[in-house]
């Protein structure tokens, strides 16, 4: 079975799959403001700000002082008319343009404005996800967000779309000013974490997973995280998240690697990258076998390893190129080695998107450079006289872009 015929199944398959989007910022159109859309956000996307202030003298103060017109304006002057738009980041802005039809050519900002002006937010969404092949994502939800949390209390997500996943970085990384947050909202928690607090905890994350039918409990973790270690955010680990978890069936994805603010003018872009502790993952999924862990790592130099740990742990299921990872030289290099070592029980992406039309670039291009990766595997096979069907293609790739993601929610146990 030669290499083009290996490349039209995978196509196929790949034009056919209705993506799961485990991990994105998104929002629908419920919930107002909160929902992202449209070129000035793309073009503000914190990525771009972090790219356009390496170029420019203004202080960071004086950039956001700026309205989003003006910003978007100065960033696209900067990094695509200044400076060829090579960045991924770049180049994301341009494929979600010409992703919706757009003339890319013209180089008209005030022309794709006017398209963007005469969508409504609502039948965008429809327009996105057939665009970028989506079939839903999960949220990410933060009930500590005192816009997001009024939204919730009156009613919350309507489109089935749109999955939502409670974020607990607030609870594991900021106990100490979380913790009076929690008493306000009527929970018995105190801030040497004693008395009630471990039940007060527990029944915080019970009501907000069934408020939102959380698929998932998440928090990104510094690069300094250790599992165990003497503090409260083990404690809330071990005697709250674990045991609510396990209880409704739901993984715990634990994001670890971040060094937040390294820069805090550049706020949302101001965060960094180091290496982290897969020993920490190895003894977590070690002492509870009866909770599902999903884990991705920000450092490339913790891949290997992570994989390696992946192999260990039938309750580990890693998932993908996190951030800093998501480019396409680094997609390549750590789907290979996922493959490799893993097979298909991995999910190889997630799209990260703060920005809805976002979805159009950042799986066109995974899709791209995964597929490629996808090839030279299923090739290789073919040449031991192991001949991949179309149906056994769509199967695993289908598995790949959200099969693999729900069974592991949907299994009981493992
Ligand atoms: O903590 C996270 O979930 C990260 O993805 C951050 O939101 C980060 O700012 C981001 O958007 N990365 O793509
Ligand atoms: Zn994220």
């Amino acid at each position: 079975m030669d290499r083009q015929i290996i490349e039209g199944m995978i196509s196929r398959a790949l034009a056919g799959v209705k993506i799961t989007d485990i991990h994105t910022h998104l929002y629908s159109p419920e919930f107002g403001g909160l929902m992202l859309w449209g070129i000035d956000e793309v073009l503000t996307y914190h990525y771009l700000v972090a790219e356009t202030m390496r170029w420019v003298d203004m202080p960071y103060a004086d950039f956001w002082a700026m309205s989003k017109t003006e910003q978007a304006d100065l960033i696209w002057q900067t990094l695509f008319i200044e400076h060829s738009p090579v960045s991924e980041a770049c180049r994301g802005a341009l494929t979600v343009l010409k992703g919706l039809g757009l003339d890319v050519s013209s180089r008209d900002l005030t022309a794709f404005r006017a398209f963007f002006a005469k969508q409504n937010p609502v039948d965008h969404v429809d327009t996105v996800f057939d665009t970028a092949g989506i079939g839903s994502v999960v949220m990410t939800n933060d009930p500590f967000d005192e816009a997001e949390r009024q939204i919730w209390l009156s009613g919350g997500k309507t489109d089935p779309r749109f999955h939502a996943a409670l974020r607990i970085d607030p609870l594991l990384n900021l106990w100490d000013s979380t913790c009076p947050k929690l008493k306000a909202l009527g929970y018995d928690v105190y801030d040497t974490f004693d008395k009630g607090s471990p039940e007060g905890v527990r029944r915080f994350l019970t009501d907000w997973i069934e408020r939102m039918d959380a698929l998932y409990m998440a928090v990104s973790l510094p690069t300094e995280f250790a599992y165990p270690e003497d503090s409260i955010r083990c404690r809330i680990i071990d005697e709250c998240v674990i045991p609510v978890c396990r209880q409704l069936g739901i993984p715990f994805a634990l994001m670890i690697g971040v060094k937040r603010q390294v820069n805090s003018a550049l706020k949302g872009a101001g965060d960094a990258v180091g290496y982290g502790s897969v020993g920490s993952v190895e003894r977590l999924c070690a002492r509870y076998p009866d909770n599902k862990f999903m884990v991705t790592m920000l450092a490339r130099e913790n891949q290997h390893e992570l994989c390696v740990a992946s192999r260990k742990f039938r309750n580990l299921l890693i998932f993908g190129c996190w951030w800093f990872l998501n480019n396409p030289s680094l997609i390549d290099e750590i789907t290979r080695m996922r493959l490799e070592l893993l097979g298909l029980s991995m999910i190889p992406q997630h799209s990260d998107a703060r920005v809805l039309d976002q979805l159009i670039y950042k799986w066109a291009h995974s899709r791209q450079v995964i597929g490629a990766v996808l090839v030279d595997k299923y090739t290789d096979l073919a040449a031991t006289g192991w001949a991949p069907t179309q149906d056994e293609i769509n199967r695993d790739i289908e598995g790949l872009f959200g099969g693999n993601f729900w069974s592991f929610i949907e299994r009981k146990g493992v």
